[in-house]
């Protein structure tokens, strides 16, 4: 998938080819910048193999990354199944798709995904491919 790969690259910009999985989740903070541009951002990367969340995980969210794998067709398909349970915790909040392993020559791409009325951004956290550009349209958002 690439939760945790995507937060480590954009708080540490580094990328580790292991997979650990996340157990419940994982609390990120960090300062993100752009130019003159910095927010300061608390993210939970959570462990997506239950549809269950805890409170902490989204009370006071102001937003939310949904990430999905352009090589695992089930990740696409549960995008809104996902983003239903954001709508009934948190509300409209903004929400940004991103269509993780860029890198990869993957089976599905964004017209795909954009069957199911979801504009994503292609990322790769292993390569950074469209990591900066996800972190301006954070900056964007909320600045
Ligand atoms: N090729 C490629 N592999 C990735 C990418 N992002 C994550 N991975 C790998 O996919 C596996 C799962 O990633 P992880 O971030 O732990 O997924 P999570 O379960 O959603 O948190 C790990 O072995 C990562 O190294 C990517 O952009 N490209
Ligand atoms: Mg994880």
């Amino acid at each position: 998938m690439g939760k945790t790969a995507i937060a480590r690259r954009i708080f540490q910009n580094e990328f580790e080819e292991a997979y650990k999985p996340t157990i419940a989740a994982k609390p990120w903070k960090g300062e993100l910048a752009r130019g003159n541009k910095a927010l300061k951002v608390a993210l939970w990367d959570i462990a997506g193999h239950t549809l269950k969340l805890h409170p902490a995980f989204y009370s006071g969210a102001n937003g939310a990354l949904l990430v999905c794998d352009l090589t695992n067709k089930s990740s696409v398909d549960s995008l809104s199944q996902w983003h239903n349970i954001l709508l009934n915790k948190i509300g409209i909040v903004p929400v940004i798709v991103l269509a993780n392993k860029a890198d990869i020559n993957a089976e599905y791409d964004l017209d795909y995904i954009k069957r199911y009325g979801y504009d994503a951004l292609e990322v790769s956290s292993k390569t950074g491919q469209g990591i900066d550009e996800a972190i301006d349209i954070v900056l964007n958002l909320f600045l």
